[in-house]
């Protein structure tokens, strides 16, 4: 045990923490200037080997920013069943990230005494990256810490974030839920694909053709290797696949969303049906122009909205009586919300802003469908949910409509990675729904029409003075924020607003909703007013869009 801590003392050496550097866990991992993020990356390494010899199982070490800009880095852990690492070890994460030079040993020292870990268990780590340019560098920076322990490590290279879920998913399991490579990735889900769209109603040449905006990033890569395995079933154009322009920038998920328009670097005809990608391929977002050039966004409300319809018709047909519900945060549009309470009589779960939330929330559930409104999202089936369909699929004595059903439903389980949030994955069972039930983006589009919102950033000196309460939607600190906003909602009609700090960015968020676009912008700027003058803001008064 001493000698390994004394290989890491040396080894950190090559990976000095930058004194006084203070950096947090946030919603979904490190996420920071690349620069900062050598002895993170090393130390994340080992957290990763501890935890792997804590858990008896592999873990995941994936290095990426996802939607930042490309000057950006990060890491997120993965768990053994492809899940987020859990809170006590995020915290672990921050102590470790920040502990300067001569108290990095206490530090590792005190996580393992803490979680009685036995360092003589063996650790195996899995390592992946995206095609950031500092990506090369961080990613070996964690291979260097996991062998400073003594780990075992495995450098998948070039990956999504969800694949990497789906391989530490898969090993942990002994290959039950696939082959831990990505070739088995790859056949499990177009298999699956192939299977849902081979007797589908509306298979024609145009309804197979989807435009993909890549984000310039990972995403672009991997749906081009895949397409050798998706045969004629799925027709692509790659744009943004990294050639020539710069990853997120003016593209991406992210980009669509928050700015309802469009990415750059992209040709498309009225009615095209289009999605975009963000940096790590985690999260997907689906658009279309009309013939009037006006821009339609369907994000991950109306995904989860179209994806837990069809698996109610199916679980309707196949008379299976399974418990679904879905799981939303404060920024679903309240369309969404209404649509799917009220028309279509789901369970409806409101969480805080990050999947970890979601996830968790979604695993109460037979059918728990998760997305947030940015478009990063999956489907939780429970263990029994799942018996329940295999045992009905595979049942000699039904036929007909519930047979069909019941093996949509075994087909439907498999092409979605139900370990994270993935936007290929999605990509393939949206395709698939639209085919089977012959609808068009533009008919998917009218489920609900969206109230029209905005997403505003303040800067403030300090975030951590917005507390917030019900799941996100209620300010309780600083004194007075919360009535200031309830007095500017009342202005307007069917308007909501919230304001909370975000975790991957040093910005406070401004959300509002209203019934037209002109009083969702002029909500959204009051608000972030109010936010400016009660919370601190720095540099110039937050000004009126346009
Ligand atoms: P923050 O910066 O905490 O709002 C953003 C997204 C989250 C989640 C994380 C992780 C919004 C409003 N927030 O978090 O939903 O995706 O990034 O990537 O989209
Ligand atoms: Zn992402």
């Amino acid at each position: 045990m001493t000698a390994n801590f004394e290989e890491v003392l040396k080894q950190s050496n090559q990976h000095p923490k930058p004194a006084g550097l203070v950096l947090e866990y946030g919603t979904s991992g490190f996420r920071s200037n690349a620069k900062q993020l050598d002895h993170i990356m090393f130390r994340m390494g080992m957290l990763a080997t501890l935890r792997s010899k804590k858990t008896k199982a592999t873990i995941g070490v994936m290095v990426t920013a996802s939607h930042n800009p490309e000057e950006d880095n990060g890491v997120k852990l993965v768990d053994p069943m492809g899940e987020m690492v859990t809170p006590t070890w995020e915290g672990y994460a921050t102590q470790l990230a920040n502990a300067e030079e001569e108290d990095l040993l206490t530090a590792l020292r005190d996580i393992t005494e803490k979680e009685a870990i036995n360092l003589s268990q063996e650790a195996n780590v899995f390592v992946g990256k995206d095609t950031r340019s500092s990506s090369a560098r961080l990613s070996q920076a964690a291979l260097d810490g996991i062998n400073a322990l003594g780990g075992r490590s495995k450098d998948y290279g070039l990956v999504t974030t969800p694949q990497l879920h789906y391989m530490v998913c898969c090993q942990n399991t002994q290959g039950k839920y696939g082959d831990a490579t990505v070739e088995g990735y790859y056949s499990k889900l177009s298999q699956a694909f192939t299977q849902l769209t081979k007797n589908a109603s509306n298979c024609t040449d145009d309804q197979k053709h989807l435009c993909v905006d890549g984000a310039n990033g990972i995403g672009a890569l991997k749906v081009r290797e895949m397409e050798s395995y998706l045969k004629n079933d799925l027709q692509m154009s790659v744009f943004n696949d990294g050639s020539k322009g710069k990853l997120n920038f003016q593209c991406g998920a992210d980009f669509v969303k928050v700015q309802q328009k469009p990415p750059a670097g992209i040709e498309i005809n009225p009615g095209d049906r289009c999605c975009s990608f963000d940096g790590d391929a985690d999260r997907i977002v689906y658009y279309y122009t009309d013939s009037q050039g006006l821009f339609h966004l369907l994000d991950g409300d109306k995904i989860a909205t179209l994806i837990c319809t069809f698996l109610k018709e199916l679980l309707n047909q196949a008379g299976l009586d399974l418990k679904i519900a879905v799981v939303q945060t404060a920024y679903a549009n309240g369309s969404s919300t209404h649509y799917l309470e009220n028309t279509m009589k789901v369970i409806i779960k409101c969480t805080k802003t990050g999947v970890k939330h979601l996830h968790h929330a979604a695993q109460e559930f037979d059918i728990g469908v998760y997305f947030e409104a940015n478009g990063h999202g999956t489907v939780l089936f429970s263990k029994a949910a799942e018996e329940k369909i295999h045992q009905l699929a595979n049942d000699g004595s039904i036929s007909g409509e519930r047979k069909k059903a019941a093996l949509l439903l075994q087909s439907t389980i498999s092409v979605i990675n139900q370990t994270v949030g993935d936007a290929i994955s999605d990509m393939l069972l949206i395709e698939a729904i639209l085919a089977i039930k012959g609808m068009t983006v533009q008919q998917w589009d009218t489920i609900y029409t969206d109230l029209p919102n905005r997403q505003l950033k303040v800067k403030v000196a300090d975030r951590r003075v917005i507390d917030t309460t019900d799941a996100e939607r209620r300010a309780v600190s600083p004194a007075g924020l919360q009535d200031a906003i309830d007095c500017l909602v009342k202005k307007y009609r069917q308007a909501r607003s919230f304001v909370r700090p975000s975790g991957t960015e040093d910005v406070v968020r401004v959300y509002s909703e209203a019934d037209t676009q002109e009083s969702a912008d002029a909500l959204a700027h009051e608000v972030s007013l109010a936010v400016y003058r009660l919370a601190g803001g720095v540099g110039d008064e937050p000004k009126l869009l346009h």
